[in-house]
C-alpha cells in the first residue's frame, strides 16, 4: 500500500514499476516489524549473515562482488543539458542520450523481484534545511543501510507532504551487477538520479553523494546555500560555550577520526570536550542572525572500517558494536564477530576473508594479502556514537565559526594557517590538493587536486561551484566563518611524520578557536596568518614537538611556494580554464597576491 496521496510520488513509482517490472512493490513505512522482517528475508537468502548477537547485537555481515567494491568516478556522470554547466571535473552525456541509453537496461530489470520505495529526509525531519528523497531499489541491502543512514519511512513523507513536487527521485537496480554495465548519473536540472549495475555503498545509497553532494550542490547554487564535502564537530570549552567547526580534507586525510576526536589528558582536566555533529557532509545555510548554520544530512556513518582502533578512533569503533552493517570486512569465525587489518595485531586464525574463502589469518596476512578489503565498511547509526552532539537533530543546525581545508602534504604547507579574509580562504579551498602516499599507487608524492576536497562531487561547473563560494562570502560579510588550513602529515627528511596527529589535532583546533575569538595574536606571513612559535600549546608532548619541530611544522619556504604559485597558476589554466572552467577574477588575483607578497 502507498504510504502517501502526493501525486508526484505516485505518478513517478507508477512510472518505474512500468520500466523495471518487478513482481511486487512494497513501501518502506520505517517501522521496526517492517525492518526485522527484511532482516530475517536477507538472512534465510543469504544476503546477509548475522553476526554473534550476544558481541555485536543487531548487527549484520555483507559480503559484495570482487568487482563491486568502491565508487566508480570514471562511471560517474552529470548529465544538465549544457555541457558546459557539467565542467572539466565531471563527465558528462546528454540527458536524452543517457537516458536512451540506460531505459533498455532498466526495462524489467526487477522481473521477479520486489521493488522497495524508500521515503527518506535528508537533514533532521522538519528542519528548514532538510530534504526529501525517494529511492526505488531491488535490494535489501539498500533498505537496510538506507535506515542508517538516514531519517527513512513514512515520516519523510509526511515531512513533504501532499502537494510537493521538490524531491530527488532516485531510481537504482542492481540489476546484472555487470560492471561494464555499471553507470552512476545525476540529472540535476530532473532532480534524478539513475543507478544501475552496482550494489556497493556509494553508489547506490543515493541519499549519500548522490544526492546530499552532487545534487545537493547544484541546488545549493540556485537555492542560495551550500553543500560541502566536511565534517561537524563542536568543541565545548571550560567556560561551557561550544564553538563549531567544519572541516574538508580529501579521502583517506582522516575526516572521521578529526570529527570523533578524544581531547589530549590536559584539555580533558581543563574541561574541554568534543561532540560530532556529522563525519562526511555538512548542508550550509546563512540563518537569520546573519552567521551560517550547518546541518547533516546524514543519520549514520558509512566509515571505512580498516586502521580503526581503540587507539586511532575509539568512538568510531564503539559506534560499530551494535545495529551496524558491515560490509567486506573479514569474518572471525570462532565467535562470528569481525575483523580488518589495523583492528588489533591479532588477525584470527579460523577467518573468512573479504571475498568468502576460509583461511588461516595468521598465515594468510603473513604473505601479505588483506582479510578484509581496503575500503570495507561499517554502516552504523550516529545515535552510537558516544560523542554524538546534544544538537545532532536540532532543525536549526549548529552556527559555524571555523572553516578548515586540509590535505596530505610531505611539506610545503604548514601545520596550519589563516586565510586573510574569504576570498583568500576560497583560494585555498580550490588548491587543497594531496599526495599520494606509498601504500596507495608506488609513486610518492603525486599531487592530486582537489578542490575543497569535492572534485568528484560538485554536481555542475567547478568555476561556477567556486562563484558561488566567493558569492555566500559576500552575503555572510563580517559574520563569515574564518577560514583555515591544515596539514597533520608534514614529514622530516627521512620521511617521518613531524606532528603525532590524532587526540592532539585539539592543539590545534584551540588555536583556531582563539583566533575566532580574537584572543591570540598571529603572524602575517607572504600566505597567511600563522601561529607564534609558542602558541601551539605542547604541554605533554614536548619531547615529540621541540622547538626545533615546531619551527619546521611552521616553516614556510620560499622556493616550494614558489613552485605552489606555479603549479596553481598551471592548474588553473590547463585542468579548470582551457577545460570549460571560468576560473572567478577573484581567485586569479588571490594568486598575484600571493606571488607578490612572497617576492618581498
Ligand atoms: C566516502 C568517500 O565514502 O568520500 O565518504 O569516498
Ligand atoms: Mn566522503
Amino acid at each position: 500500500m502507498s504510504l502517501t496521496k502526493n501525486p508526484n510520488v505516485l505518478k513517478w513509482v507508477e512510472e518505474m514499476t512500468a520500466l523495471t517490472k518487478p513482481d511486487k512493490v512494497v513501501w518502506i513505512d520505517g517501522s521496526k516489524e517492517q525492518i526485522d522482517a527484511l532482516k530475517a528475508e536477507a538472512i534465510s537468502t543469504g544476503e546477509m549473515l548475522e553476526l554473534n548477537q550476544e558481541k555485536l547485537p543487531g548487527c549484520l555481515y555483507h559480503r559484495t562482488l570482487p568487482n563491486d567494491v568502491a565508487r566508480v568516478e570514471d562511471r560517474t556522470f552529470i548529465c544538465c543539458k549544457n555541457k558546459e554547466d557539467a565542467g572539466p571535473t565531471n563527465n558528462w552525456m546528454d540527458p536524452d542520450e543517457m537516458k536512451a541509453m540506460l531505459t533498455p537496461m532498466y526495462d524489467g530489470a526487477m522481473k521477479g523481484r520486489t521493488m522497495y520505495v524508500i521515503p527518506y529526509s535528508m537533514g533532521p525531519i522538519g528542519s528548514p534545511l532538510a530534504k526529501v528523497g525517494v529511492e526505488v531499489t531491488d535490494s535489501i541491502y539498500v533498505v537496510l543501510n538506507m535506515n542508517i543512514m538516514t531519517r527513512m519511512g513514512k515520516q519523510a513523507f509526511e515531512n513533504l507532504g501532499d502537494e510537493s513536487n521538490d524531491f530527488v527521485r532516485g531510481l537504482h537496480s542492481k540489476a546484472d551487477v555487470d560492471p561494464e554495465k555499471r553507470y552512476i548519473v545525476q540529472f540535476p536540472e530532473d532532480n534524478a538520479i539513475w543507478s544501475i549495475n552496482s550494489a556497493y555503498g556509494g553508489n547506490v545509497l543515493l541519499g549519500k553523494k548522490c544526492f546530499a553532494l552532487r545534487i545537493a550542490s547544484y541546488q545549493g547554487k540556485n537555492e542560495g546555500w551550500m553543500a560541502e564535502h566536511m565534517l561537524i564537530l563542536g568543541v565545548k570549552k571550560p567556560d561551557g560555550e561550544v564553538k563549531y567547526i567544519t572541516a574538508a580534507f580529501p579521502s583517506a586525510c582522516g575526516k572521521t577520526n578529526l570529527a570523533m576526536l578524544i581531547p589530549p589528558e590536559g584539555y580533558k582536566k581543563d574541561g574541554y570536550e568534543v561532540f560530532t555533529v556529522g563525519d562526511d557532509i555538512a548542508w550550509m545555510k546563512q540563518g537569520e542572525d546573519g552567521r551560517l548554520y550547518a546541518i547533516n544530512p546524514e543519520n549514520g556513518f558509512f566509515g571505512v572500517a580498516p586502521g580503526t582502533n581503540k587507539k586511532s578512533n575509539f568512538n568510531a569503533l564503539a559506534s560499530t558494536m551494535k545495529d551496524t552493517i558491515f560490509t567486506n570486512v573479514a569474518i572471525n569465525n570462532d565467535d562470528n564477530t569481525v575483523w580488518w587489518e589495523g583492528l588489533d595485531k591479532n588477525p584470527p586464525e579460523n577467518a573468512t576473508e573479504w571475498k568468502g574463502e576460509k583461511v588461516n589469518g595468521k598465515e594468510f596476512t603473513a604473505d601479505g594479502n588483506k582479510l578484509a578489503h581496503p575500503n570495507s565498511r561499517f554502516t552504523a547509526p550516529a545515535k552510537n556514537c558516544p560523542c554524538i552532539s546534544p544538537e545532532f537533530d536540532n532543525p536549526a543546525g549548529v552556527p559555524i565559526s571555523a572553516i578548515i581545508f586540509g590535505g596530505r602534504r610531505a611539506s610545503t604547507t604548514p601545520l596550519v594557517y589563516q586565510s586573510f579574509d574569504w576570498t583568500h580562504g576560497t583560494y585555498m579551498g580550490s588548491a587543497v590538493s594531496s599526495e599520494t602516499t606509498a601504500a596507495a599507487t608506488g609513486a610518492v608524492g603525486v599531487l592530486r587536486h582537489d578542490p575543497m576536497a569535492m572534485k568528484p562531487f560538485i554536481g555542475y561547473n567547478v568555476g561556477d561551484y567556486w562563484a558561488h563560494w566567493l558569492e555566500m562570502g559576500e552575503k555572510l560579510g563580517d559574520k563569515a566563518p574564518k577560514i583555515f588550513n591544515v596539514n597533520w602529515f608534514k614529514q622530516d627528511e627521512n620521511g617521518n611524520f613531524i606532528w603525532p596527529g590524532f587526540g592532539d589535532n585539539m592543539r590545534v583546533l584551540d588555536w583556531i578557536i582563539k583566533r575566532c575569538e580574537g584572543t591570540i595574536d598571529a603572524d602575517e606571513t607572504a600566505i597567511g596568518y600563522l601561529p607564534k612559535k609558542t602558541d601551539i600549546n605542547v604541554e605533554g608532548i614536548e619531547d615529540e614537538v621541540t622547538p626545533e619541530v615546531m619551527d619546521k611544522l611552521l616553516a614556510v619556504d620560499k622556493d616550494l611556494w614558489t613552485k605552489e604559485i606555479a603549479e596553481m597558476r598551471r592548474y588553473y589554466k590547463e585542468d579548470i580554464a582551457d577545460k570549460g572552467g571560468n576560473v572567478p577574477e577573484a581567485l586569479i588575483k588571490e594568486l598575484d597576491k600571493l606571488e607578490e607578497r612572497l617576492a618581498k
